[in-house]
């Protein structure tokens, strides 16, 4: 891994973080297999707020309980503190099984961005999400976004930015895995 700060595209199968990934990175990607796996791992570069991020588009998960080889991947990744920041990339047009893992995100204790994407999907079918609400609700940045438009892309690299200069806002407790997770990102003053 590239030293520096590394923010990690974390979601569900198909939720579009590869195409979050690419429209971020462009050109600046390295696209190689996780050691001694079959998976692909690709790792670019972006900038934002004036720093350069290094960014992993992790393997699809529904949760951090690791059945699956891409759930194991994605899991030790989180696990051993590896991101400086996480973007949760969620469905909108599933987004009740989309939250699981968002949650699961939100125990790690690392500055998260909820990047609210297929939103085109979602609003074809009716459904209007007030991103506003979710956000207070989660207590972290929910960004609408349509990756394969480019549309709140922008928005959610500035998003990641603030993130990482504000350090962590929400809750540190395991709520889901029982798992305390260690890094070094700062406590807010609420979380102790
Ligand atoms: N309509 C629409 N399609 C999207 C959007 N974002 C991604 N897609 C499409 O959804 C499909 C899945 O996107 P990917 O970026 O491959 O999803 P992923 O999360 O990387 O999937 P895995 O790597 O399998 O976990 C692709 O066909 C994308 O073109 C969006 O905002 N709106
Ligand atoms: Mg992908």
């Amino acid at each position: 891994m590239t030293p520096g700060t590394t923010v990690a595209l974390v979601g569900n199968p198909n939720a579009g973080k590869s195409t979050i990934f690419n429209a971020l990175t462009g050109e600046h990607q390295h696209v190689g297999n996780w050691p001694g796996k079959t998976v692909e791992r690709k790792e670019g570069k972006f900038t934002a707020g004036g720093m350069t991020l290094n960014v992993v588009d992790l393997p699809g998960t529904y949760s951090l309980t690791a059945f699956s080889m891409e759930e194991k991947i994605t899991r030790d990744f989180l696990l051993q503190g590896q991101p400086d920041a996480v973007v949760a990339v969620a469905d909108a047009a599933n987004l009740e099984r989309n939250l699981y893992i968002v949650v699961q995100m939100l125990e790690l204790g690392v500055p998260l961005v909820v990047a609210l994407n297929m939103a085109d999907i979602a609003e074809s079918r009716g459904l209007k999400i007030d991103t506003d609400r979710l956000a207070a609700g989660l207590n972290v940045p929910v960004i609408r976004t349509i990756a394969t438009r480019g549309e709140g892309l922008e928005e959610l690299k500035q998003a990641v930015a603030q993130a990482i200069q504000n350090g962590v806002h929400h809750p540190h407790r395991p709520l889901t895995t029982g798992v305390e997770f260690k890094n070094d990102a700062p406590r807010c003053p609420n979380c102790g």
